[in-house]
């Protein structure tokens, strides 16, 4: 099953397999481990965000990238499986990957509190698409408009082994996770949360 929600948004649910799902959650709590683990980014505003992330290939210092994070440690290699698994994913959702090659991952966790405000991802140079992959806890993903973070917007639950691409149209539109709903995870997972990947391509030179 294959749903575009909207121009160049397509919802894969399932689309990772059981076994898929517990090796990226395998592969997430490697990433997670310091030096450059998961921690909650500061924002220049002085907030400090709920959900927690660690980034694989660029550093994500809002609002730019960069190789090193802010204890100075150098990011972690984005590896190759991974940019497969975003080619496979862009496959599945457009039937073609359009010469797709991630070179970006954040992966986000959020606790049962945990939240993201509307916004839209621009601090790429690329305009190829992002592929998002969720496990654990379901979430209420907001998929908005390109205007504003207001209204029209439409709600979308995304569950553990979700696939979303957004590209096209929608690449810079409005998006956020107002809540996730806690105790929703597969058990087989042995999860309490959920964890998003986002992979995107940075459009920098290597
Ligand atoms: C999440 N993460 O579930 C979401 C999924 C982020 C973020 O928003 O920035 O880490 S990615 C959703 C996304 C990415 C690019 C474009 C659009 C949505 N969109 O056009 O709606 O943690
Ligand atoms: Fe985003």
């Amino acid at each position: 099953p294959r749903a575009e929600v909207a121009p160049g948004a397509v919802h894969v649910p399932g689309w990772l397999a059981e076994d898929e799902q517990r090796r990226l959650l395998d592969a997430c709590r490697d990433w997670a481990r310091s030096p450059a683990g998961m921690r909650h980014t500061r924002l220049p505003g002085g907030g400090v965000m709920s959900v927690q992330t660690v980034c694989l290939g660029w550093h994500w210092a809002p609002y730019r990238y960069r190789r090193t994070t802010d204890d100075g440690a150098p990011v972690k290699p984005f590896p190759a499986w991974l940019a497969d698994l975003g080619r496979r994913a862009v496959a599945a959702a457009y039937g073609h990957d359009d010469g797709y090659r991630p070179d970006i991952a954040l992966v986000n966790f959020y606790d049962a509190e945990a939240r993201m405000g509307q916004h839209q991802d621009k601090d790429e140079s690329s305009l190829a698409p992002v592929v998002s992959l969720s496990l654990g806890d379901t979430c209420v993903f907001r998929f908005g408009n390109t205007r504003d973070r207001g209204r029209p917007w439409n709600d979308v639950e995304l569950e553990s082994g979700d696939l979303f691409v957004f590209g096209g149209e929608s690449r810079l539109a409005y998006h956020g996770v107002p809540k996730t709903l806690p105790g929703t995870a597969p058990h087989h997972l042995g999860l309490r949360g959920r964890l998003n990947l986002t992979l995107r391509e940075s459009g920098l030179r290597p």
